[in-house]
């Protein structure tokens, strides 16, 4: 596309980049979270879910709700006691539409009840009749059902955790796939594709999420530990923010926050058309405006295909645009590759962001 620069001039320069703190990585406090039953703070980063005595229940929720139409990472750490043979019953980590409750104690790890839920179990306790396998498990379950000829996904038969180590858990939610995968100790261990927010939240996004267990006859020490947690907030649309457009119109640069890409790819997702269609709207407001679309990617692969790449991404953006009314001359776009990352391309919330297309605006020489 062409770009006369003789008749247009960069209001402002370079690398002035949209409010960053937007996109920053949560810190953890153990205050952000509420406490149930024998949950208790312990230590700088962790909870005590239950003591190792009989009939010990507790859980802590999150204060605010995670948003399920956006993908999200979170990683912590599990410590499911010491006893092995006769250790029982795991953690829970949950999705609820509600905060602050604590389900049934005993096999029912304190997810069992919550309505309508999603579970992911690390079970250390065989109960035959809920179809556990008599080793240490993983599943995704629902509905506060732990039996598995109702989940979602697993059972998957795991090493013994009750070994009074703390155990890395990670759960990956992809929004656009609909795909939640969950890895123990660094390795993938199972995964499940389901519209969750339809099937099981009634169409609802927004849900709670906590971390659950118990004991009943035979007991062990449950804890949670905090110190990786990282996941997504939800950003919303760039033009839902008055301060944005007086900062475009200064030549700072914005990065769109709803268009987001697979990776290795540059087809535009249906998530991203509102915020695309703002943008439209803001360029009839301001016809004077020329803009640059610089495409961006993250670190995956090589380093000239990324380029093109974020070239793909850029003219996708340019071409959308153009289907809104906005003249293919008014647009420059850039394919800026992975030179230029916003997050960390060490986690995948990091490298989403990366995969991102910026605007900046031109005004005419007056
Ligand atoms: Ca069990
Ligand atoms: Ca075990």
């Amino acid at each position: 596309m062409k770009f006369t620069l003789l008749k247009i001039i960069a209001v402002y320069s370079l690398l002035l980049l949209f409010p960053a703190f937007l996109f920053s990585q949560n810190s953890v406090r153990l205050s952000d979270f509420y406490a149930a039953g024998d949950a208790a703070i312990r230590g700088e980063e962790c909870f005590q879910l239950t003591m190792d005595r009989q009939w010990s229940s507790g859980s802590i929720w999150y204060k605010e709700a995670i948003d399920l139409s956006r993908s999200f990472e979170m990683e912590l750490e599990l410590m499911l006691g010491r006893k092995d043979r006769d250790g029982a019953d795991g953690i829970v980590f949950i999705f609820h539409s509600e905060r602050i409750r604590l389900g049934y104690a005993g096999e029912g790890m304190g997810f069992a009840g919550l309505v309508p839920s999603i579970g992911i179990e690390v079970d250390t306790w065989e109960n035959g009749h809920l179809l556990d396998p008599s080793e240490d498990h993983i599943a995704i379950l629902k509905n506060g059902s732990v039996a598995h000829f109702n989940n979602l996904a697993g059972p998957v038969k795991i090493q013994n955790v009750e070994d009074g180590r703390n155990h890395k858990f990670k759960i990956n939610w992809d929004a656009t796939t609909q795909e939640m995968s969950i890895y123990l100790d660094g390795s993938k261990r199972l995964s499940v594709r389901e519209d969750i927010v339809r099937n099981i939240f009634r169409g609802k996004s927004e849900v709670y999420w906590g971390i659950s267990s118990a004991t009943g006859r035979w007991n062990n020490n449950h804890e949670v530990c905090l110190k990786k947690l990282e996941f997504d907030i939800p950003v919303g649309n760039l033009f839902d923010d008055p301060r944005v457009k007086p900062k475009l119109l200064k030549g700072e640069i914005g990065n769109l926050r709803s268009v987001s890409f697979p990776s290795g790819r540059s087809n535009i997702l249906p998530t991203s058309f509102e915020e695309l269609d703002q943008l439209a709207i803001f360029l009839k407001q301001n016809p004077d405006l020329t803009i640059e679309i610089g495409g961006h990617t993250d670190s995956s692969g090589d380093r000239e295909t990324n380029r093109k790449i974020s070239q793909l991404r850029a003219d996708a953006v340019a071409q959308y645009l153009r289907r809104k009314g906005i003249p293919l001359k008014r647009m420059y776009t850039r394919g800026y590759g992975e030179d230029f990352p916003i997050a960390s391309n060490a986690t995948e919330i990091g490298r989403k962001r990366n995969r991102r297309v910026a605007i900046r605006v031109f005004k005419p020489l007056p």
